[in-house]
């Protein structure tokens, strides 16, 4: 850069480096055994969907075999996690809920 000579040939322009937060893709797996009402009430109650959306939701991952159910923050994802594995095992429902990195 010329500034007129006061960096030495440094490089001194720089785009302002706003790093994001890496996000994190919180997905449900399907199963044969945990009850669809089970699946859409989750959703509601933990991913803040509406009845319909999270009944569509459900079904997406019935056929599919697993869907993306929400995008966080690392810390969120792994709350949501934690929230869903722990409401699942109390009812004695074997539903799985995992994190990726997006
Ligand atoms: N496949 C389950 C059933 O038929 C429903 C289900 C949907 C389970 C989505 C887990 C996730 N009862």
């Amino acid at each position: 850069d010329d500034d007129g000579g006061t960096d030495a040939g440094v490089k001194v322009e720089t785009r302002p480096k706003t790093k994001r937060p890496p996000l994190y893709k919180v997905l449900i797996l399907n199963d044969d055994y945990t009850p669809m009402e089970f699946v859409v009430h989750v959703l509601e109650r933990f991913f803040g969907l509406s009845h319909a959306q999270a009944f569509d939701l459900m079904l997406t991952v019935h056929k599919k075999g697993l869907a993306v159910v929400g995008v966080f923050s690392f810390e969120i994802a792994e709350t949501k996690v934690a929230q869903v594995m722990d409401f699942a095992q109390r009812h004695q429902h074997p539903l799985q809920c995992t994190m990726e990195k997006e």
